[in-house]
C-alpha cells in the first residue's frame, strides 16, 4: 500500500469543532435548500417528509457514525483505510469497492452539484444588478428557463463555482477550509431564519405550507416516495459517498463520533425544514406549485426577492450563502479522490485537486447541455441531469451505505468500534443492531419495494 500517513498534528483538525463545522459543512448544502423542498414537493409534502425524517435517524445517524470509524481508525484516504483494514484482517480485497464506489459517487455527484451551484452564483449576480426588481412570478419562471435552456451561460457559472471549489481545495485543510467556515455556517443559518420570518408574517400563506409539509397523509407514500426519502437521507448527510469517511481522517481522537453524528444529523435536518417551511409558504403566495421540480428555490424565493422591498440586496446574500454551503459541501465531494490521488501518485495536492477538479468539470458540461442542445439524448430515458441524479440517488448512495453498513457492522473487528466510539455497552449495542440489520434490511426492502 503507498502512501503516508497523516497522523501528525499537522494533518489533524486542531479544534474539536473544526471537524463538526466540516460535518456540517459537508452534509449541509443544496441538498437540504435546494432539493429538499423540491423533492418534498414533487412527493407530496407530509408523508414524505417524516419518512425522510425516520431514516436520518435509523440509517443516517448509524452510518455517519460508522463512516467516520472507519476513516478516523485508520486516519487515511477512504481507499487506503478500507485497503489497510482489509489487510489487517486478512480478507478479501474485493471489499475495497467500497471506497471506489465512494469515490465514483461523489465523483458523479460534483458533476451536477457544481451546475446548480453555478445557477445559485447566476442568481445572486442578477440580484445583484437589480434585474429582477418588480417582475412577476411568471416572468421571474421564464427567466429560470432562459438560464437552463442558455448553455454558455450556465457553464460560465459552473465553470466560476469549480474553479473557486478548486482554488479553497487546493489550498490545503487548515488555510482553505478552517477559518471559512466558522462564518459562513452561522450566517448561513442567521439568515434562512430572516427568511422563515418573511414566510411566517409576510406571505399569509404560512400554516398552508407547515400543513404542506407536516400533514401525514398516507396515500403519498408509494414506493417512490419511501425510495426517494431514502436517497435524500443518504444524498444530505454525505453519506454513501466516503466523503465524511475521508473527513475522519483528520478528526481528532478526542472527538466524540456519536455525539458529532447527532449534532450534524440534527443541524442538517433543521436547515432542510427550515428551508421548507420557507419556500412553501411563498410558493402558495405566489400560486406556484409545489411540485414545480428542480427550479421551485429559484423562482419561488426570487419572486419574493422581487416583489420585497430591498429585496435584491436580501436575495443577493441569500444566494451568495447558499453558494458558500454547496462550495463546503463541494470540497468534501472532490476530497475521497483527490486524498487517494495524492497518497497514491505521490502528487502534491494543488495538482491532484486541479486534476480532479478538471474532471469534474469536464464530466459536467454533460449536465449543462442535458437542459438544452442535448435535451434529446437519452440513456435509459433520461437526460444526463436525470440519469447522474436518479443513479446516485437510487443506486450508488443505498448501495454504498449498505455495503459499508454490512462491513461496518459484521466485518470489522468489535475492538475498533469500542474504542472509536467510546459509547457505553447499552447505546454500543443498538448502535450495532442499527448498523447490521436494520441499515441493510431498510435498504434492501426499500430497494425491492421501489423495483415491484
Ligand atoms: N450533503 C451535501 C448536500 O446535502 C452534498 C455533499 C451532497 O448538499
Amino acid at each position: 500500500m503507498s502512501g503516508k500517513n497523516p497522523t501528525t498534528s499537522k494533518n489533524t483538525w486542531n479544534s474539536r469543532w473544526t471537524f463538526i463545522l466540516a460535518a456540517a459543512g459537508s452534509a449541509i448544502g443544496l441538498g437540504n435548500i435546494w432539493k429538499f423542498p423540491y423533492i418534498a414537493g414533487q412527493y407530496g409534502g407530509g408523508a414524505f417528509v417524516l419518512m425522510y425524517m425516520l431514516f436520518i435517524v435509523l440509517i443516517g445517524v448509524p452510518l455517519l457514525m460508522a463512516e467516520t470509524v472507519i476513516g478516523r481508525s485508520a486516519r487515511l484516504s477512504p481507499l487506503n483505510a478500507m485497503r489497510k483494514l482489509t489487510s489487517d484482517l486478512g480478507i478479501s480485497p474485493a471489499w475495497n469497492g467500497i471506497a471506489w464506489l465512494g469515490m465514483l459517487t461523489s465523483f458523479v455527484v460534483l458533476t451536477f452539484y457544481s451546475v446548480i451551484a453555478g445557477w445559485t452564483l447566476s442568481y445572486a449576480f442578477e440580484l445583484l444588478t437589480g434585474h429582477f426588481v418588480g417582475m412577476s412570478p411568471a416572468e421571474v419562471g421564464s427567466e429560470f428557463d432562459g438560464l437552463v435552456m442558455s448553455a454558455s451561460r450556465q457553464t460560465f457559472w459552473h465553470t466560476v463555482f469549480m474553479g473557486i471549489t478548486i482554488f479553497v481545495t487546493a489550498r490545503g485543510i487548515h488555510k482553505g477550509l478552517e477559518k471559512g467556515l466558522q462564518v459562513m455556517m452561522p450566517t448561513l443559518f442567521l439568515l434562512l431564519i430572516v427568511m422563515m420570518g418573511y414566510s411566517m408574517f409576510a406571505t399569509g400563506e404560512f400554516m398552508r405550507g407547515f400543513h404542506f409539509m407536516f400533514d401525514f397523509n398516507l396515500s403519498n407514500l408509494t414506493g417512490k416516495a419511501v425510495m426517494a426519502a431514502m436517497g435524500q437521507a443518504f444524498f444530505t448527510l454525505s453519506l454513501g459517498m466516503c466523503a465524511l469517511m475521508a473527513y475522519g481522517a483528520y478528526m481528532p481522537a478526542n472527538n466524540s463520533i456519536p455525539r458529532t453524528a447527532l449534532n450534524v444529523a440534527f443541524l442538517d435536518t433543521l436547515m432542510a425544514i427550515i428551508s421548507g417551511l420557507i419556500v412553501f409558504p411563498i410558493v402558495y403566495a405566489h400560486g406556484m406549485e409545489p411540485s414545480a421540480g428542480p427550479g421551485l428555490l429559484f423562482v419561488s424565493l426570487t419572486s419574493a426577492f422581487a416583489s420585497m422591498s430591498g429585496g435584491s440586496v436580501v436575495g443577493f446574500i441569500f444566494f451568495v450563502l447558499v453558494g458558500i454551503a454547496a462550495l463546503s459541501s463541494a470540497i468534501s465531494l472532490l476530497e475521497p479522490s483527490l486524498a487517494w490521488v495524492t497518497e497514491r501518485f505521490s502528487m502534491s495536492r494543488a495538482a491532484a485537486t486541479v486534476l480532479i477538479g478538471g474532471l469534474v468539470w469536464f464530466v459536467g458540461l454533460a449536465n449543462v447541455l442535458s437542459f438544452n442542445h442535448w435535451s434529446e439524448v437519452k440513456i435509459l430515458g433520461r437526460g444526463f441531469f436525470d440519469l447522474f441524479a436518479d443513479a446516485t440517488d437510487l443506486i450508488l448512495l443505498p448501495l454504498g451505505g449498505a455495503l459499508t453498513a454490512i462491513f461496518a457492522g459484521w466485518v470489522m473487528k468489535r475492538s475498533i468500534l469500542v474504542n472509536e466510539l467510546t459509547m457505553d455497552s447499552g447505546m454500543f449495542n443498538i448502535w450495532l443492531a442499527l448498523i447490521r440489520i436494520v441499515v441493510p434490511v431498510s435498504v434492501l426492502l426499500v430497494l425491492i419495494s421501489a423495483l415491484t
